[in-house]
């Protein structure tokens, strides 16, 4: 079983596709084992998205990340992070499939790509980013066996 962090950006909270995003990842048989709604500060911005420091775009991504609230989940389920870049779709709105929830619903402005939702890239980034977003206890065990 792998986790990943998922977050519905600002961009898919506004234009209420908090819904739409839940209901593709359960669609898919993931489980969600934690969630909540926060205000991302540009200190956890810049922490979540360091790997991009010093690139051309880094300052447009920490205004866009912290322009509304996120909703931030873990998915957990098998091969979670391969199946959850999936149902995103490419990084860029222009280029991924329809179907996908970037393809569906993204779009880019001359400052920021509308990408809905981020998903970890690799087991390496599900881990840190989990701890970055969510506390041990927050993180919840449970049993899907139909009840
Ligand atoms: P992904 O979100 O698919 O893992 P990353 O990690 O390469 O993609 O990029 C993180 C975020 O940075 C993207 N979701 C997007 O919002 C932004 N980003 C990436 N590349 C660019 C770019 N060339 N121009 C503007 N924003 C970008």
């Amino acid at each position: 079983m792998e986790k990943t962090l998922i977050l519905v950006k600002p961009d898919g909270v506004v234009r209420r596709l908090i819904g739409e995003t839940i209901k593709r990842i359960e669609q898919k048989n993931m489980k969600i084992v934690a969630m909540k709604m926060i205000r991302i500060t540009e200190p956890l911005a810049k922490k979540h998205y360091k790997e991009h420091e010093g690139k051309p775009f880094f300052n447009d991504l920490i205004d866009y990340i912290t322009l509304a609230p996120v909703v931030a989940m873990v998915a957990e389920g098998e091969r979670a992070i391969e199946i959850m870049r999936k149902i995103a779709g490419k990084t860029n709105p222009d280029e991924a499939s329809p179907g996908s929830i970037r393809g569906d619903y993204g779009y880019n402005t001359p400052r920021f790509m509308c990408n809905v939702i981020h998903a970890s890239d690799s087991e390496t980034s599900a881990k840190r980013e989990i701890n970055l977003f969510f506390k041990k206890e927050e993180i919840l065990e449970y049993n899907t066996a139909v009840i």
